[in-house]
């Protein structure tokens, strides 16, 4: 049985004014019956080839979702239609799930078939394969450091490989064992681009009234969370998106971790244990002038090795909780910080992204982009014939139409 198609996002993966989904395939038939209502109904089951129509789309029960504009770029059976939607991810995704429910499969990100060639869906013709594959990453990429950081790997990458076709050209079978040496390490580094794709999930924790909320706050530079002199403020978890140095973070608000009797409280307290689950870096927040909490929450939670902890409230003098203070795997990480005079924060950024790996010492370094050139750099790297290594690299950097 053939696939009905695809479905690939043009556009960029966070908030945005506009998103663009490319649906291609014979299945764009069945998704127009069920999940476009045209304003003006065309006599086709989709527009003529060329033409911009306006549409509501509809869920899978009818329900309106958005209004979209369709364009048709080529005609049934091979269709290639632009859903044009607002741009909210959570409206992207539900498009993206009726798309993949009437069977058009994901092709967000480029594929690389066996032999290690790519094609990747564009929204413009790529110059090359490489940059093909480059062009289907960008949209998941979250920060602008991102975009500058791939593109400018897309020129290193183009360099290397450049230089690598010439060496086997001057060098031949001698030449070979180097140039596959540095292709499998640039193929070992293709991760590198998921730190700015998969935000870092840091989770805020620490007994009530630490100030997990208001460090929430200033890190996200917006009032998020309720913040009050009340311990035990914080009953369910709070996620917020933002960026860090141009990385992207999730900062994870939790309620705060005591013994307690209070059913409410309680499960708080047991939301908490599973946020810090789900976050790769855990950041203990502790009040600098409650030294009495302090000590109760370190001996009630031994296990938790925070890869950060913040000494908060710096900016009064009532300081009360010292390094020394703390357990012995708690004291090399311990910074003093104040989240409502933003004191100690950029110390604690640097800390946080440190304890993720997100901030790479080698970032200069070649690294392949997208899964599917590091499968083309592998498959490169694995052969013994030098014309071979030759030829599957300029699979990815020979112009398009020499191809
Ligand atoms: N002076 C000073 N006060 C702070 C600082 N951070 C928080 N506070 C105050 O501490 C109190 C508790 O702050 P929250 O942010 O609600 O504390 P929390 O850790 O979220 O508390 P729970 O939600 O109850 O677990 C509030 O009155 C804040 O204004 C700080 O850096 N300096
Ligand atoms: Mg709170």
């Amino acid at each position: 049985m053939t696939a009905a198609g695809g479905a690939a996002l043009l556009t960029g993966a966070g908030p945005a004014a506009i998103a663009v989904l490319r649906l291609t395939g014979p299945g764009v038939q069945d998704f127009a019956a069920r999940h476009l209502q045209w304003a003006q109904p065309p006599s086709q089951p989709l527009p003529a080839a060329g033409r911009v129509r306006r549409a509501t789309l509809v869920d899978a029960d009818g329900a309106p979702l958005d209004d979209v504009l369709v364009a048709v770029h080529a005609p049934l059976p091979n269709a290639d239609v632009r859903v044009h939607l607002h741009g909210n991810p959570v409206l992207v995704q539900q498009c993206r799930a009726l798309a993949a429910a009437c069977g058009l499969a994901d092709r967000t990100a480029a594929r690389a078939s066996a032999d290690g060639a790519v094609s990747a869906p564009g929204l413009w013709p790529a110059r090359d394969a490489l940059a093909a594959a480059v062009a289907a990453v960008l949209p998941q990429v979250l920060t602008l450091r991102g975009v500058l950081w791939v593109l400018d790997q897309e020129r290193r990458l183009r360099a290397v490989l450049d230089e690598c076709v010439r060496g086997l050209a001057a060098g031949g079978a001698a030449a070979a064992p180097a140039v596959r040496a540095r292709l499998a390490a640039i193929a070992t580094r293709a991760d590198a681009v998921a730190r700015f794709t998969r935000p870092l999930r840091v989770a805020l924790v620490g007994p009530p009234n630490a100030g997990k909320s208001t460090l929430l706050n200033t890190l996200a530079d917006q009032p998020v969370a309720l913040v009050s002199p009340h311990p035990g403020t914080t009953r369910d978890w709070l996620e917020v998106e933002a960026e860090l140095d141009g990385y992207p973070v999730t900062w994870i608000d939790t309620a705060g971790l005591r013994a307690t009797d209070d059913a409410l409280e309680a499960a708080g307290v047991e939301r908490s244990h599973r946020a810090i689950a789900t976050a790769a870096v855990t950041v203990a927040v502790l009040d600098g002038t409650d030294a009495v909490t302090t000590v109760q929450f370190i001996r009630t939670y031994p296990d938790l090795a925070p890869a950060v902890v913040a000494i908060n409230k710096g900016d009064l003098e009532t300081a009360a909780v010292a390094r020394d203070d703390l357990p012995g795997g708690w004291r090399p990480v311990a910074i003093r910080i104040s989240a409502l005079a933003r004191h100690g924060l950029a110390e604690l950024g640097h800390r946080v992204l440190t304890a993720g790996r997100t901030s790479d010492p080698d970032e200069s370094e070649p690294a392949a982009i997208g899964a599917d050139v590091a499968t083309a750099l592998r498959s490169a790297a694995g052969d013994e014939d030098h014309n071979a290594i030759s030829e599957k690299i300029l699979r990815l950097i020979a112009p398009s139409a020499e191809r």
